[in-house]
């Protein structure tokens, strides 16, 4: 049996009945379900409803869903095959949504999958936890809501790479 943390569902639950009260529409999906860099890429991941930002409810509910789905034997963890296959699936979406055949790009990207799954993992114990997984999305998060305000948008002035390298030495 798998066991997720029960508070954070119901919170997720609650607050995708909120924004379903908030917002008539059905919500449509992510645009760009493998994501990439940058703001516009977060937000075509995780900008469920399409409505110019994401909140913290979205991103944790697709996170979530993305958590569970790779957690193909059940057991609470993401193995590195698990968490691959999971991003490739994505990928293969993408590229299959765009009409494009598997490239070198392709290729990159999976083995680039491969080196995050060795930067989440910490412990390097081939467990990647939910836990693991909230403790990253909340300094991605974080770091893209510049203004603070608790949603990521078009509104957070975002740092050139070069701020970047400054604010991280
Ligand atoms: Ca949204
Ligand atoms: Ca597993
Ligand atoms: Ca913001």
């Amino acid at each position: 049996m798998t066991s997720y943390p029960t508070p954070l569902l119901a919170g997720l639950a609650l607050a995708a009945l909120l924004s379903a009260c908030a917002a008539p529409q059905p919500a449509q999906g992510p645009t760009r379900p493998a994501g990439g860099h940058g703001l516009d890429a977060f937000l075509g991941s995780y900008d469920a409803d399409r409505d110019g930002q994401v909140t913290r409810a979205e991103f944790d509910a697709i996170r979530l869903q993305r958590f569970k789905s790779a957690d193909t034997n059940g057991d609470g963890v993401l193995s590195e095959a698990e968490y691959v296959a999971e991003y490739e699936g994505r990928l293969k979406r993408q590229y299959f949504d765009q009409g494009r055949q598997p490239d070198k790009a392709y290729e990159n990207n999976i083995k680039q999958a491969h080196v995050r799954y060795a930067i989440v993992n910490r412990a390097r114990d081939g467990k990647f936890t939910w836990a693991e997984d909230q403790a990253i999305a909340d300094k991605t998060f974080k770091a893209l809501d510049t203004n603070g305000d608790g949603v990521v948008s078009k509104a957070d002035p975002q740092r050139t790479p070069e701020q970047r390298r400054q604010a991280n030495n």
